[in-house]
């Protein structure tokens, strides 16, 4: 990798590190209470070099302004098993005292166009560098299971596409979208059910642990 690219790109991978620690802890802690966990799995990454360049072409963005303009150079994604724990998570995120939220989108009441279901938001995260603390913007996307199970699929097929979908592959990723949205619903319908079933099972693989 370019030294230039290396320096720009350190600070951000910094962030999804440190991030990805902090934002795993607050699911341990459900865990250790041995209550339900709003947070399923977190992942990150750090945009690659190519998507950065891609996206700031398409977005007219000049290269000297990546910084300010590109909010998801460092992104996080928090998985839910259900609607409701996205509010729950971003609520979490509210309450934090050690970055700041400079923007949130609702995707969730206010889906795209695509079908595509989240809540982002972006934070502005203090790294610090040896050379002193930088303020990075970070994207954080929340979701349920099934909205990011179609969000990985219709991302792939963008990436076979181009973005230019044949027009019955863009319906029926449509249709998938409302598909996946009605998992979500029926699956909040039965929430209890499920979390009870999940606390009796996770009590027994506890109990196993302890023979
Ligand atoms: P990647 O590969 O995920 O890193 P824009 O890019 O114009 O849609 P903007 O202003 O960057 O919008 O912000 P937005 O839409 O809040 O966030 C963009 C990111 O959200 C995307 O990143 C995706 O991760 C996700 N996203 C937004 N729309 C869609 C969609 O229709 N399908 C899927 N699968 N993901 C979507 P990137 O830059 O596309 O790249």
């Amino acid at each position: 990798m370019e030294k230039h690219w290396e320096f720009f790109l350190a600070p951000y991978k910094q962030a999804v590190e440190e991030l990805k620690v902090k934002l795993k802890g607050m699911r341990a802690q459900f865990e250790m209470q041995g209550v339900h966990s709003p947070i399923e799995f977190v992942t990150g990454r750090v945009k690659p070099i190519a998507s950065i360049l891609d996206k700031a072409q398409k977005k007219n963005i000049p290269l000297d302004q990546l910084e300010q303009q590109m909010q998801d150079i460092a992104g996080l994604r928090m998985m839910c098993q259900f609607v409701d724990d996205i509010k729950t998570v971003v609520q979490l995120l509210r309450q934090r005292n050690d970055f700041t939220i400079v923007e949130e989108r609702d995707y969730i009441t206010q889906k795209k166009e695509s079908g595509y279901r989240s809540y982002h938001v972006v934070i502005r995260y203090p790294v610090q560098m040896i050379y002193g603390e930088k303020n990075i913007l970070v994207e954080i996307q929340i979701r349920t299971l099934a909205m990011n199970f179609w969000a990985t699929i219709e991302h792939s097929l963008n990436y076979k596409y181009s973005g230019n979908f044949p027009e019955d592959i863009k319906l029926r990723l449509q249709r998938a979208a409302e598909a996946a949205y009605l998992l979500d619903e029926e699956m909040s319908k039965i929430r209890f059910e499920i979390q009870e079933a999940q606390a009796v099972f996770s009590r027994k693989q506890e109990l196993k642990e302890s023979e």
